[in-house]
């Protein structure tokens, strides 16, 4: 064993004293500076090696106690990861926090000055990627021996700023200065192919050889992921492209060619250079599949490599390998472990497709048919010629099946298989996913049963008992006791312990402090200091809250609509007694999709205008918070209280944002869409603003050709006055767009609940007239949040789909 004391090294530090002492060796030998002479700069990163350090020592452990279990590895493939700043986090993992906080005084620095300079690893888009982050932490925190793995991108999501009232992006180079999280791993690296040719291979049916035409290495460097309460900590390994020695061209150089010389390895690190920053949306670009395929051989490589150092038997590989598809851009690791398994391994293909099915299991994120992936078979068979001669044999195998069930049905033949034909073929990999995996999920309740009813209905046929729910959850460690101290203080004086921060159902202890006019008035205490620090508007305003990407299923338009309105009617009667509001907009609109971006222009036009009217600014302000991520996210949740949850039903397909805010005590309006539902169910009708259409209502009035938009906009005169202010330049000349396509297509039924909605805001203000009972309302939602927490999401994953079992890490015993 090469644990610690095995190599006769001494304990880190646990007292003041001695965190001291650790952390000037480290900035003496590792930073390679002094005391007098140390930056900031240099205090940060000092302080994160020490931390890491601690965390170091406990992986060291981990690793010895999975590797001596050889247990069934969980594998978490995903193209995002938002994974938040890591300082605060792992210092109260590892439980460091008081003596760093008193120990960095000595370099001159406060810890809060230290965090400023931490700044996350920006390597996703949205809900999917922290999605990502918090299953990662909670794995660890149930003690689940598992790897995640994804890209180390270098520009993983824009800077978005707001300039002349319109969204500018800036590439975010997060990395610029290091990180010092991060442990590269270079002799791990793999070798990818691309492109090139098959050959037969003589005597064999199934094998080929692929000869590719480009040839990359994936670098792997990891970060830690501790968990919460445990030893356990585990890794996120990220794959960065490189190319090969061979690919610088010296000749070329020699002859003054510096850029042609080069060339070669530009494109294979253009691989790993950028996230496409679509959230929900597929453009088919070839060098998306490329970083897909570049993901997935690498990763599959390393598992295998990992799963050889402790067994030697294929037959074994399923029993101790899950590999869990997060969305569908990862699938074609599926095509890719048969390749592995029949090409390189030489197994018989269907040993190797037994093994696959078995390894793998996958999650859907949406019902938007936009979002599904499919490929033109043209692009697949030029880059990954060998993979598509293995789906197309798939699919052969997969359609016979299909025939068998249901002998003569051509149609549903045609609708099932894994390649489309019309208009284009493509590749429709959440077909292939389906088929290629033992278990298939969606993220809440509702959405699953629509995968079931409508997109994937042919399979649930076929296939019953593959289709399952696992409801999202957030990490409660990021989530209210980093993000909101305060509240969190409370929290555990109230329960007697902070038990809750790994048991968040022990949070429904709240409801006995729910009548308590004392704790009431603390509780609205500190969502008021949390909105003093915010300082987004009057801390004694209701803040309005819709934090999220922009989309326009999503519906940023409705909310801007009441604002509109709210406007109207102040404007017609100042002197009426009006709820004052805070209206906080955050989030980011992909830089190609023009609606949302036109959306966020008329936001930021409309609130100027109300800025500048000095009868309506004292009771409404509408504020545009640039650059929504992980970090700011942390701070508008504890300070929001009312939580904007207004998708159009049946097309979010859970939220998350929506879990985040209830627990820190924000009530919902919301429609019956996503993980709302279940929220509603916990938090109790009486403590939720439900408004709008149902799925179904609204899958009907939009399918049955009836509706009208511009009906709603005739009937309505709130409604039409919204519009009208619009259309006639009220706000500065803009948003004609935005007003032209609601009253024409609509294709989220906007106008159809936009009577709804309003009429539902006008209850909100009532209910907040009586802040008791708001108060209560908001104590409730905490209390019953519980269910929401991401350690419940993985324990469901554990038990019922991955079938795995806690791992436990002996403790550092000396
Ligand atoms: C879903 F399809 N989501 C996608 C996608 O490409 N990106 C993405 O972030 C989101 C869903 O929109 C979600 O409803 C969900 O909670 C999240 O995936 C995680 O399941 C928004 O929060």
């Amino acid at each position: 064993m090469d644990l610690r004391q095995g190599l006769g090294l001494r304990r880190l530090g646990r007292t003041a004293d001695e965190f001291q002492q650790d952390l000037l060796s480290t900035l003496y030998y590792r930073r390679g500076t002094t005391v007098e002479s140390a930056s900031a700069r240099d205090a940060y990163e000092t302080l994160s090696l020490t931390v890491r350090d601690r965390l170091a020592e406990r992986r060291a452990r981990t690793a010895a106690a999975h590797f001596a279990t050889n247990p069934r590895w969980v594998y978490y493939l995903s193209a995002e990861y938002l994974l938040g700043a890591q300082l605060e986090q792992n210092l109260l993992y590892s439980g460091t926090g008081e003596l760093a906080a008193e120990a960095v005084k000595t370099l001159g620095f406060t810890l809060e000055e230290l965090e400023g300079l931490d700044i996350e690893p920006g390597l996703g888009n949205g809900g999917l990627g922290r999605l990502a982050a918090c299953l990662v932490d909670a794995m660890a925190t149930r003690d689940i021996p598992a790897v995640g793995y994804g890209i180390r991108y270098d520009f993983g999501i824009f800077k978005q700023s707001i300039s002349g009232g319109a969204q500018a992006e800036c590439p975010d180079d997060w990395a610029f200065q290091g990180n010092p999280w991060e442990f590269p791993a270079p002799d791990d690296r793999q070798t990818v192919g691309f492109y090139g040719h098959t050959e037969p291979v003589p005597g064999s049916q199934t094998r080929k050889r692929w000869i590719p035409g480009e040839v990359v290495l994936g670098e792997p460097s990891h970060m830690l992921v501790p968990g919460y309460g445990t030893e356990t900590v585990n890794i996120v390994r990220l794959w960065r492209a490189r190319g090969s020695e061979a690919s610088f061209d010296l000749s070329r150089f020699s002859a003054g060619q510096y850029a042609e010389a080069v060339q070669e390895a530009v494109r294979a690190e253009n691989i790993s250079k950028v996230l496409y920053p679509d959230d929900s949306t597929e453009l088919g670009r070839e060098l998306r599949l490329k970083q897909q395929y570049f993901l997935c051989s690498c990763s599959l490589r390393d598992i295998i490599r990992r799963f050889r150092l402790r067994n030697s038997d294929w037959s074994d590989f399923a029993d101790k390998t899950v590999i869990q598809l997060n969305d569908t851009h990862p699938t074609i690791a599926i095509a890719e472990l048969m390749r592995l398994l029949v090409d390189e391994y030489e197994l018989e293909w269907d040993q190797a497709w037994s093994i696959t099915r078995r390894t793998f299991a996958y999650t859907c994120h949406t019902l938007l048919p936009e979002a599904l992936e499919t490929w033109p078979v043209h692009v697949f068979e030029r880059l990954l010629p060998r993979h598509l001669e293995i789906i197309y044999l798939i699919n052969m195998f997969f359609l016979r099946e299909v025939e068998e069930r249901f002998p003569g049905d051509t149609d549903r033949l045609r609708r099932m298989s894994i390649i489309q034909e019309e208009p284009e073929r493509r590749v429709r990999m959440a077909h292939l996913a389906v088929v290629g995996t033992e278990a298939v999920n969606g993220v809440a309740e509702l959405h699953s049963k629509l995968l079931r009813e409508t997109v994937l209905n042919d399979f649930a046929d076929l296939w019953p008992a593959k289709f399952q729910n696992v409801t999202n959850g957030i990490s409660p460690r990021r989530f209210i006791k980093i993000a909101n101290p305060r509240l969190s203080d409370l929290i555990t004086e109230g329960l007697g312990g902070e038990g809750w921060l790994s048991d968040l159902d022990q949070l429904a202890g709240l409801e006995a402090l729910a009548d308590d006019a004392s704790f009431l008035e603390r509780w609205r205490a500190i969502k008021r200091a949390n909105k003093v620090d915010l300082a987004a508007g009057d801390p004694d305003s209701l803040t309005d809250v819709m934090i999220k990407r922009f989309h326009e299923y999503k519906r940023q338009q409705l909310k801007l609509l009441h604002i509109i309105t709210l406007y109207h009617r102040i404007r017609n009667d100042p002197g009426g007694d009006w709820v004052p509001r805070t209206v906080l907009f955050a989030g980011k609109a992909a830089p190609a999709y023009h609606a949302a971006k036109d959306i966020i222009r008329l936001i930021n036009a409309v609130g100027s205008t109300i800025a500048a009217d000095p009868v309506v600014s004292p009771y409404l302000k509408v504020v545009f918070a640039e650059n929504y991520n992980v970090t700011l996210a942390e701070r508008i949740i504890p300070a929001a209280d009312l939580s904007e949850q207004i998708s159009l039903a049946g097309k979010e397909a859970s939220g998350t944002g929506n879990m985040k805010l209830a627990l820190n005590g924000a009530l919902t309006i919301g429609t019956l869409d996503g993980a709302n539902i279940e929220i509603r169910a916990r938090v109790g009708a009486d403590n939720f603003f439900l408004f709008g259409l149902d799925a179904f209502q609204a899958a009907e009035l939009r399918y049955s050709g009836q509706y009208r938009a511009r009906d709603n906009y005739e009937r309505d005169g709130e409604l039409r006055a919204a519009i009208d202010a619009i259309q006639s330049g009220a706000f500065g000349g803009v948003g004609h767009e935005v007003a032209g396509s609601l009253l024409g297509w609509d294709e989220y039924l906007t106008l159809a609940d936009y009577r709804a909605y309003v009429d539902c805001q006008d209850h909100v203000d009532r209910v907040w007239r009586d802040q008791a009972t708001w108060s209560r309302m908001s104590v409730l939602n905490t209390a019953h949040s519980g269910f929401f927490s991401a350690d419940r999401t993985v324990s469901d994953y554990a038990a019922r789909i991955w079938r795995v079992a806690p791992v436990p890490v002996p403790r550092d015993e000396d």
